[in-house]
């Protein structure tokens, strides 16, 4: 039985969550707790040495091709190379955007506990966190909450995906062609937090048309109930 790592708000693990449910595999989940800091333990950093959710074989882009290439019914990705280069570019696209996400999603459970802890025990946690960028991260929900400005500046830039998502979605209504791809399942995360609370207004039928209802498409997929996103904000 495959074991999936996970977190349940994480966008990463949503995605490898949606991808297993969508090829109806069984797996066995066993939850990283993120507040806890588990991801940093030592027994985690030997399986994930990048110290982020989920793992062994990390890269939730990764995972779900290995999982398509592994179990090719359904098939997730499109036939076509080409189309199977546009699909990789936009996992690459959409994992970049990932700190714009944090900047919100960050700033409710893990900086509720990360505010309060010392400066020993922040200082003690920040040295089993393998990269500098995410040890910025954590210091800044810890102690510095991104201000007004910063928001609106990662909002702008997750809203301009919805803008890119719009384009793409003219000729077929999924990313990049006729079918479902892994493409729009690692948009599905970003997607469902700026409906939720980042940006709410942008993903009306005005707004972005084709996003709304690609998403609303998405949602009543069988997988998507199962794969269990949300909401957000419960405690
Ligand atoms: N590109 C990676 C991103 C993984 C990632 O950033 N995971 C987040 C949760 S979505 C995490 O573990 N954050 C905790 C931390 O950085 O301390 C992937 O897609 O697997």
């Amino acid at each position: 039985m495959m074991i999936l790592h996970h977190g349940w708000r994480s966008s990463a693990s949503r995605r490898v969550r949606l991808c297993l449910e969508e090829k109806g595999l069984a797996y066995e989940g066993h939850v990283v707790d993120m507040t806890a800091m588990e991801h940093h333990s030592p027994e985690y950093l030997k399986i994930n040495p990048l110290g982020v959710i989920p793992r062994p074989l990390h890269e939730s882009g990764t995972i779900c091709e290995y999982l398509d290439e592994t179990f090719p019914d359904p098939p997730l990705r499109p036939d076509a190379p080409y189309q199977r280069a546009l699909m990789r570019n936009w996992i690459r696209h959409i994992d970049a955007l990932i700190g714009n996400l944090i900047i919100f999603n960050w700033r409710h459970h893990l900086a509720k506990t990360a505010s309060q802890w010392t400066d020993e025990e922040l200082a003690e946690k920040l040295k089993n966190i393998p990269s500098k960028e995410r040890q910025e991260a954590w210091i800044r929900a810890a102690r510095k909450p991104y201000t007004e400005e910063e928001r609106d500046a990662a909002r702008g830039k997750l809203v301009v995906l919805l803008d890119k998502m719009e384009e793409a979605l003219k000729p077929a209504g999924w990313l990049v062609s006729k079918t479902y791809s892994i493409a729009d399942i690692a948009a599905a995360p970003f997607v469902k937090r700026i409906d939720e609370e980042i940006a709410p207004d942008e993903m009306t039928a005005k707004k972005h048309p084709r996003v709304h209802d690609w998403w609303t498409k998405l949602q009543a997929r069988p997988a998507y109930q199962r794969a269990n996103f949300g909401p957000f904000l419960t405690s």
